[in-house]
Order: C-alpha cells, then sequence, then structure tokens
C-alpha cells in the first residue's frame, strides 16, 4: 500500500489529486494541517512494514520524525519519497530520501504539487496531459501568488472552489475532469456558486470600505475595521486601494483576534503581530485582541470618523495626473496636489503652495491623506476647480 501525507491547502490536496491519478486506489491519502502532520506521522511509523511506500509532501516533519523515516528506509529497505518548496525544509535536503526545491533555475517559485508532478512524470508514472499540466500550473501560481500579479482569477476561483466544498467533492470533481477532458474548466454549477460566492465578497467589500478609519499606531499608520470574513481578500484589497496607510488591521471582537496584511515590502506585519502575543509572515499575520491591543486598536479608534473614499470613476482627476491632481478635506478644504520639476510635488491649499516639497506624487498623497484624511474629488468639481483657477494658476507656475 500507497500512503501520502500531504497538507490540507490547495497545493497539498493537488498532491492527493495527482497521487490518485497515478497509484489509483493503491494509494491512501492522508490531509493534515501544519500542526497535525507529525503527529500523524509518527503514529504511521509505529507499525510501517518495508511493504508500505510513503510519500511526504507540502509539509515538513520534524527531526525525531526524519530520523525514523531515515531508519525506515537504510535498515528496513523502506520507501520514502519527501517533496517540499519550503524554505524552512530545505535542511532535511541532506537524507537521500528528501528533495526540497524552492525556485526553479529560471527564477519561478515552485510548489510541492508542480514539484510532485514533475517527480510522477520523471518516473513515468504519470501520463502528460494539457488539462493536468494547465491545474497544475494554477496551483503553483495560487500558492506562490503568482496569480495576484498575472491577475489570474482561474487560480484564485480554483481555490475559492476547494473552500466551497469538502476536500472528498474537490477531489472527486477535479479526478472526474482530469480524467475525461483534455481542457480544464469549471462546470455550470461550479461557475455559478464561484459567481455568487465572489458578488458575496463584493458587496462585502463595499459595506467595508464605508467603515475603515485610520490612526498612527507605533511607528506605522493603520487602517482599521471590523470583520470577520473575506480577511485575505479584504485586506489586499483595502491595502491597495489605501497604499498611503502601513498596514490593514481587521478585528474580529467574537474571536478576539486581529489580522494585519500589508502590500508594502517594506512594512512586517509579523513584528506588529509580536507585540501583541503573535506571529505570521511579512504580509499577513494575526494577534491576539489584548488590553493593550484594545485600546489601541478598538478603544482610540471607536470615536473616529471613517475615510472618504477616492472619485472611484474619474477620467481626468486622477493620480498623477500631470495637470495636478484635486483632493478635498474636512479640516483644510481643498488639496491640490502640483507636479513641479524634476518629478517632485508640491501641495496647494487655499491659494497658497505649502512649503513642503515631496520627492514624488505617492509621498505627496501619503501626507494630504495621513494629515488632513483627504479624498479625491470627483471629475466635475477638478473641472469647475480648473476653471475658476485657469489663471492664476498659469500665472504662478
Ligand atoms: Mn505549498
Amino acid at each position: 500500500m500507497i500512503h501520502l501525507f500531504t497538507h490540507n491547502d490547495l497545493d497539498g490536496v493537488g498532491c492527493g489529486i495527482l497521487a490518485k491519478l497515478a497509484f489509483k486506489e493503491k494509494v491512501k491519502v492522508h490531509y493534515n494541517s501544519v500542526g497535525s502532520l507529525n503527529y500523524q506521522v509518527a503514529d504511521f511509523m509505529e507499525e510501517a512494514t518495508p511493504q508500505h511506500q510513503i510519500y511526504i509532501t507540502d509539509l515538513s516533519v520534524n527531526e525525531d520524525n526524519a530520523k525514523k523515516l531515515d531508519h525506515f528506509v537504510k535498515e528496513l529497505g523502506g520507501k520514502v519519497q519527501f517533496i517540499d518548496h519550503h524554505k524552512t525544509a530545505i535542511h532535511l535536503n541532506e537524507y537521500s530520501w528528501a528533495a526540497v526545491t524552492v525556485e526553479y533555475e529560471d527564477g519561478r517559485l515552485t510548489s510541492a504539487t508542480s514539484l510532485f508532478y514533475e517527480y510522477l512524470l520523471e518516473k513515468e508514472l504519470i501520463t502528460k496531459r494539457e488539462a493536468l499540466e494547465e491545474v497544475v500550473e494554477l496551483i503553483r501560481q495560487y500558492d506562490t501568488w503568482e496569480w495576484d500579479r498575472n491577475n489570474n482569477t482561474k487560480a484564485k476561483r480554483l481555490n475559492d472552489l476547494l473552500y466551497m466544498i469538502s476536500i472528498d467533492d474537490f477531489e472527486e470533481r477535479m479526478l472526474q475532469k482530469l480524467t475525461k477532458a483534455d481542457r480544464f474548466d469549471f462546470d455550470d454549477f461550479e461557475t455559478q456558486i464561484l459567481d455568487m460566492e465572489e458578488q458575496k465578497l463584493e458587496r462585502y467589500l463595499r459595506k467595508k470600505r464605508r467603515e475603515i478609519v485610520q490612526k498612527p499606531v507605533g511607528d506605522n499608520w493603520v487602517g482599521i475595521i471590523h470583520a470577520e470574513s473575506f480577511l485575505s481578500e479584504i485586506g489586499n484589497a483595502l491595502g491597495k486601494e489605501n497604499p498611503h496607510l502601513d498596514y490593514i488591521a481587521m478585528i474580529n471582537m467574537g474571536s478576539k483576534r486581529i489580522s494585519l496584511r500589508t502590500i508594502h515590502d517594506d512594512v512586517d506585519v509579523s513584528q506588529v503581530a509580536a507585540k501583541f502575543d503573535g506571529g505570521g509572515h511579512a504580509k499577513a499575520s494575526g494577534c491576539n485582541l489584548n488590553e493593550q491591543a484594545y485600546k489601541l486598536f478598538v478603544s482610540e479608534a471607536f470615536p473616529l470618523e471613517p475615510l472618504k473614499q477616492d472619485a472611484p470613476k474619474n477620467v481626468f482627476n486622477v493620480k498623477e495626473s500631470p495637470n495636478g491632481v484635486l483632493y478635498d478635506s474636512k479640516e483644510k478644504g481643498t488639496l491640490f496636489l502640483l507636479p513641479k520639476e524634476e518629478g517632485t510635488w508640491q501641495v496647494e491649499n487655499k491659494e497658497k503652495l505649502m512649503e513642503k516639497t515631496f520627492s514624488s506624487f505617492q509621498e505627496a498623497e501619503t501626507f494630504v491623506k495621513r494629515s488632513y484624511a483627504a479624498w479625491l474629488v470627483k471629475d466635475e468639481e477638478y473641472v469647475n476647480f480648473l476653471v475658476e483657477n485657469i489663471r492664476r494658476l498659469r500665472t504662478n507656475n
């Protein structure tokens, strides 16, 4: 009997599907969370005999299990193949049965599914098919976030589908598609439930956009909202729409947790989370809503007014326009961002140029948004402003 131990996320399930295509009913697939893998492997090793073949993908084993697996291979003549793409597992490459590859030679990031697929091809355990190649690539792009840069929504939808149905259902649907069709596509039912989910997200996001408040916390400017679903989508969307904020904090009062997301390479939210007994990755992490966090993110934020959104459909008053960009604010009135020589920008308020010079548009916008909670006005207001001020602006510049 062949046993595959793999992760219960899309990349891990991709490996499960490949194993079932390659080994059919001869394989038993065990899906694990990051926390449960080592218990399951340790349990299994108690009873493993050399008749068992063991594959482990997308999750790494601890030293204890690595030694047991090594003993199983070297002393008992068992077969083990470990395939992973996580940086943190590279040290396991010292074992003959481990293959950890983080990057391809051309610089693309790997995923467990793509590595396992290439392994099975090389061993001639699986046949190359167009639909299969496409699914493997979609999973790789999803797992490495390449889909986001390429705007590959098919990859995102594949992951959504997994979380809307059970792993068993997902497996069954994928196996059927991959053995029958030449191309991979969602069927009518899948398309319908995926569309419904997307509409639900759109509505939720629209609501959250109207609720976001901003304030400084420590050295950072933070956008704060209360949210309990679609956290990665919401954090990502609000982060992109508000580049003047260092990160987005999503509060869940029920679970007393905060999720932190950033789109900026120079901000590390795992360091922020560490201050409130939490942790995670540089771009996505989480922490407890302890007393101190409650004060900073909830009670101090409560009296603040939500940010006014930038006009979304402008054609003329758009960011970085060489004719200048117009904002409005409660405190200061209109703020007109003007391009000056050598790519610098300045801000005009009440017909007067403010002293500061900014080295980029983004810097100037960050200033007016952080200091005055300014918002981009509609085209109509912009055109009126230009008409009223054309003479003055012409003589001043
Ligand atoms: Mn993975």
